[in-house]
Order: structure tokens, then C-alpha cells, then sequence
């Protein structure tokens, strides 16, 4: 018993050591279209990326102009839950909207 004792403290050491292993971290881009409202992807930006009204405005503003522009960087899940919540407010009120994630 002793021994088996033993060997769950230096597994718990084990994991101690091992928890702060850095998460991958993921890109979210919006993409532009010619049907999204620039109004609504302001408040995408502002709802699901928690961004203030004028860096909003800006990032929709290099959406349109550039292509693309850059939402936010999270682990993979987290990333993966943005683009599914863009996609499905977009299709809520029927814009074509579309977000995706690529590796930092
Ligand atoms: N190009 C759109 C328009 O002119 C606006 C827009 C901006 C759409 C950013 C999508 O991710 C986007 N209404």
C-alpha cells in the first residue's frame, strides 16, 4: 500500500509539471462578400469578438477593402465555436457571411 501510495504522488508531480503545455492557437478571419451588410458584421464583430465600436469599424473596413482581416487568435475549440457562431447568426438573418480559421 505504501508503494502504490507513492506512485500516485509522482504521477500527480507528473501532471503538475505537464498542465501549462501552451494550447495551439488558431487565426479567425471574416471574409468579404457583396451581400453582408457592412452593419451586420459590425455587430458581429462587436458581439461575437467582443470588439469596441471603432475597431469594429476598421476590421470590417479591411474585410471589404483587403479580402479578409483578422478577428481574433484562440485555442482550436474556441476558434471553431466562432466560426460556427458567425455562420449561424449570418444565416439567421439570411446574409451569406463567412468566417474561417487557419493557424497563427
Ligand atoms: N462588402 C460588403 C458590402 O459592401 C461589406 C462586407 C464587409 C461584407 C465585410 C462582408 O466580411 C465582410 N456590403
Amino acid at each position: 500500500m505504501a508503494g502504490s501510495d507513492r506512485q500516485t504522488d509522482g504521477e500527480i508531480l507528473e501532471r503538475t509539471k505537464q498542465k501549462t503545455k501552451n494550447p495551439e492557437l488558431y487565426k479567425v478571419l471574416l471574409l468579404n462578400d457583396d451581400y453582408t451588410t457592412m452593419d451586420f458584421v459590425i455587430d458581429v464583430l462587436e458581439a461575437i469578438f467582443h470588439k469596441q465600436p471603432a475597431e469594429a469599424f476598421r476590421i470590417m473596413m479591411a474585410v471589404h477593402t483587403q479580402g479578409k482581416g483578422l478577428c481574433g487568435v484562440y485555442p482550436h475549440e474556441v476558434a471553431e465555436t466562432k466560426v460556427e457562431a458567425v455562420i449561424e447568426r449570418a444565416r439567421e438573418h439570411g446574409f451569406p457571411l463567412r468566417a474561417a480559421m487557419e493557424p497563427e
